[in-house]
């Protein structure tokens, strides 16, 4: 099945305002700079990837602290806006999507984008150690990568307060075609928020139990029981496990290995139903140079997989050559 065309945009998106550490912003250049779009040329001679570069966008300072427990509120309303608007342009030029973060408080944008793109025919697949769905209420920290999920579907959308500037955002996605996999540092508000509205959630201890294939049909099944939604999936690298992808803000040990967290991405390829993926948290300040190299290189693998790299190998028209020497 992957000998077909595969048109991919890709999409940088270096912010880091919705987190405090310095460095994730340039997650997009180091994942690029590792050779991401020959790797992903080379899968087969039909690709067509398009490098949109990286998004720029301006903020309205009197934006600045209008709600309250959400930092860096100026800046996310100024990216993630546009962020939205060139995630639907890609994908209404016939492409995939693939957006580089920057941290997670730009997935809220890109899965509006895409919702746009596919009036709403949309399920979601979060791949993260952590729920990422605290309110302005119920965040320990203020860090606005703590709560995109809470803006995403609208049975969250009574919890928060007006937000000034995001009225181009309309959560209509419902939480019924949303699945977490690889949880394992959930606050406690946000249990309770998983377990009120019914998440389908997959944490490590599932993974454990039913094995990561059993997890991600699982998780298909609930989240688009017909089979006939584009599939977003949001990829937090901090889903890995710490020895996978040591260059990140919030990592967690005991995580998906790196093989678990490719096979993710090949089965949801072989549904040919990708529509968009975001790859972020990526940080090249964390870590030694070995630990930016391994981190940089888990991204591209699952990336790989993602759009059509197959491990066994591709079957070739060509007969086995016969001895020439
Ligand atoms: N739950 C914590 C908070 O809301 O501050 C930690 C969030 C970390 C989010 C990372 C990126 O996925
Ligand atoms: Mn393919
Ligand atoms: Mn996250
Ligand atoms: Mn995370």
């Amino acid at each position: 099945r992957c000998i077909h065309d595969t048109k991919v945009g890709i999409l940088g998106v270096p912010f880091e305002c919705g987190q405090p550490k310095k460095g994730v912003s340039q997650g997009p250049d180091a994942i690029r700079k590792a050779g991401l779009m020959e790797q992903l040329s080379a899968i087969h001679d039909k690709m067509d990837i398009k490098d949109y570069g990286n998004i720029s966008y301006t903020v309205n300072r009197e934006l600045e602290a209008s709600v309250p427990n959400m930092k860096g509120y100026a800046e996310i309303v100024g990216c993630t806006h546009e962020v939205s608007k060139n995630v639907e342009k890609i994908m209404k030029e016939g492409r995939m999507c693939l957006t580089l973060g920057g941290d997670h408080s730009i997935a809220m944008a890109t899965v509006d984008g895409h919702i746009k793109a596919k009036d709403n025919e949309v399920c979601l697949l979060w791949i993260d150690a952590h729920a990422d769905c605290n309110t302005n209420k119920t965040t320990p920290s203020g860090n606005v990568h703590g709560m995109p999920m809470a803006l995403i579907p609208y049975e969250l959308s009574d919890y928060w307060p007006h937000l000034p500037g995001m009225d181009w955002h309309k959560p209509v996605m419902s939480i019924r075609n949303v699945a977490y996999i690889g949880l394992r540092s959930v606050d406690s508000y946000e249990r309770l928020i998983i377990e009120k509205l019914g998440i389908t959630a997959f944490f490590m201890a599932d993974v454990e139990s039913y094995g990561i294939n059993t997890v991600v049909n699982m998780a298909l099944d609930r989240i688009d029981p017909e089979r006939t939604r584009s599939i977003h999936v949001s990829y937090d690298i901090d889903s890995l496990d710490t020895l996978e992808a040591p260059s990140t803000g919030t990592s967690v040990r005991g995580g998906l290995t790196l093989r678990e967290g490719i096979q993710i991405m090949e089965m949801v390829h072989s549904t040919g139903r990708l529509g968009a993926m975001d790859l972020v948290e990526v940080n090249p300040h964390i870590g030694s140079e070995g630990d930016v190299k391994k981190t940089v290189e888990a991204a591209i693998h699952v990336i790989l997989a993602a759009f059509g790299y197959n491990r066994r190998g591709y079957r070739t028209q060509d007969t086995l050559p016969l001895q020439t020497f």
